[in-house]
C-alpha cells in the first residue's frame, strides 16, 4: 500500500488566527493525507521538533500575525540543522508580493493568501510529492466526503427544495404542517337567525302605576334640569373669547 502524504500544521507565535488552519487541516486530511495539527502558540523550536519526531514530508505554517519574515526563515533554517531541509516548508500568512519573493528565494515553498481554494492547496502538496518522490509514489485521491444532508428547519424550505431531495428524510424534523380546518365547519348550515324577543306586554296595573311615579317626579325633574340650563349658560359665558381676527 502507498504511503500516505505526512503534513504537519503549525502555529508559531502568539497568532490567535487558527480557523483557517483548521479548515486547512480537515481539507488535506479529507484529501487522503495524515494531518497533524500542533495547535496555538508554538515555538518554532516545538514545530521542527514534532516535524522531526512525527516524521513529516510537508510543514505548513499559518502565519496571519504579519511575523511571516521572522518565522519562516527561523523555522526554516532550524529544519536544515535538524536534517529536515528537504521536506517542503509552505504556509500561509498575509504576504506582500516583496516579501513572497524573498521567502521563496531562499527555498521556502509556495505560500498563500487569504481566501484561498483549499483544493489548489492539495493540488500544490501533491504536485510537489510527486515531482520529489514520482508519480508511481503518489497515493490516489480518496471520493470526496459526504456532503451533509441540508437542515430543513421550516416547509418554507423544503417547499423549495428541488423534487428528488423532497422526498429524501430529512434530518430535522420539518415543522408539523397547519392543521387543516375541520370540513365540517366549512360546509355547516348557517346559523338560523335568533328570533327577536317579542316585547312583554305591562298588564294594565303595573302601567297605572308607572304613569303615576312619573307624574309626581315631574316637578322635580323640571327644577334639576332648569339648574342644568343654567349652569350650561355661565361655562358659555366664561369661556366665551372674542373672536380673533383672522389675518388678511
Ligand atoms: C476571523 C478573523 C479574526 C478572528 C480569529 C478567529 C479564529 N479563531 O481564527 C479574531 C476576531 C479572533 C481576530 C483577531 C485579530 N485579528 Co483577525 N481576522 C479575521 C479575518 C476577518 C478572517 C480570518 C479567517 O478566519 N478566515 C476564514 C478562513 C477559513 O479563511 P482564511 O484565513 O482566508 O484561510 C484560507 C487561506 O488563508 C488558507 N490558509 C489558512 N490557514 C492556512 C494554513 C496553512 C498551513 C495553509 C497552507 C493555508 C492556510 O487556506 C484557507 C482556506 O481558504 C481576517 C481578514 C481576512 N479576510 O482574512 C482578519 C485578519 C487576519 N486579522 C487581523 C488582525 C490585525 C487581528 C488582530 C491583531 C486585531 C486586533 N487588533 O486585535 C487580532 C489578533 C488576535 C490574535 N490573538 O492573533 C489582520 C491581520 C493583518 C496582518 N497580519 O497583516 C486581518 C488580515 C484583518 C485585516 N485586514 O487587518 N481575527
Amino acid at each position: 500500500m502507498l504511503r500516505k502524504i505526512r503534513v504537519l500544521v503549525g502555529k508559531p507565535g502568539l497568532d490567535g488566527h487558527d480557523r483557517g488552519a483548521k479548515v486547512v487541516a480537515a481539507a488535506l486530511r479529507d484529501a487522503g493525507m495524515e494531518v497533524i495539527y500542533t495547535g496555538l502558540h508554538q515555538t518554532p523550536d516545538q514545530i521542527v521538533e514534532a516535524a522531526v519526531q512525527e516524521d513529516v514530508d510537508v510543514v505548513a505554517l499559518s502565519v496571519l500575525s504579519g511575523a511571516h519574515m521572522t518565522l519562516f526563515p527561523e523555522i526554516f533554517g532550524r529544519m536544515r540543522e535538524r536534517g529536515i531541509g528537504d521536506k517542503l516548508l509552505t504556509g500561509v500568512g498575509i504576504i506582500p508580493n516583496d516579501d513572497m519573493k524573498a521567502l521563496l528565494e531562499q527555498g521556502v515553498g509556495r505560500l498563500f493568501g487569504p481566501g484561498t481554494n483549499t483544493q489548489d492547496i492539495v493540488a500544490y502538496i501533491r504536485e510537489w510529492y510527486a515531482e520529489r518522490h514520482g508519480a508511481d509514489a503518489l497515493p490516489p485521491l480518496p471520493p470526496p466526503p459526504p456532503r451533509p444532508e441540508p437542515v430543513v428547519g421550516s416547509q418554507e424550505i423544503a417547499h423549495h427544495a428541488p423534487r428528488s431531495a423532497a422526498k429524501a428524510p430529512a434530518r430535522v424534523a420539518a415543522k408539523p404542517a397547519r392543521r387543516a380546518r375541520p370540513a365540517a365547519k366549512k360546509s355547516a348550515p348557517k346559523r338560523a337567525a335568533k328570533p327577536k324577543r317579542a316585547a312583554k306586554k305591562k298588564p294594565a296595573a303595573k302601567k297605572k302605576r308607572a304613569a303615576k311615579a312619573l307624574a309626581k317626579s315631574a316637578p322635580r325633574r323640571k327644577a334639576a334640569s332648569a339648574r342644568a340650563t343654567s349652569a350650561k349658560r355661565g361655562a358659555k359665558k366664561k369661556s366665551a373669547r372674542p373672536a380673533r381676527r383672522g389675518r388678511r
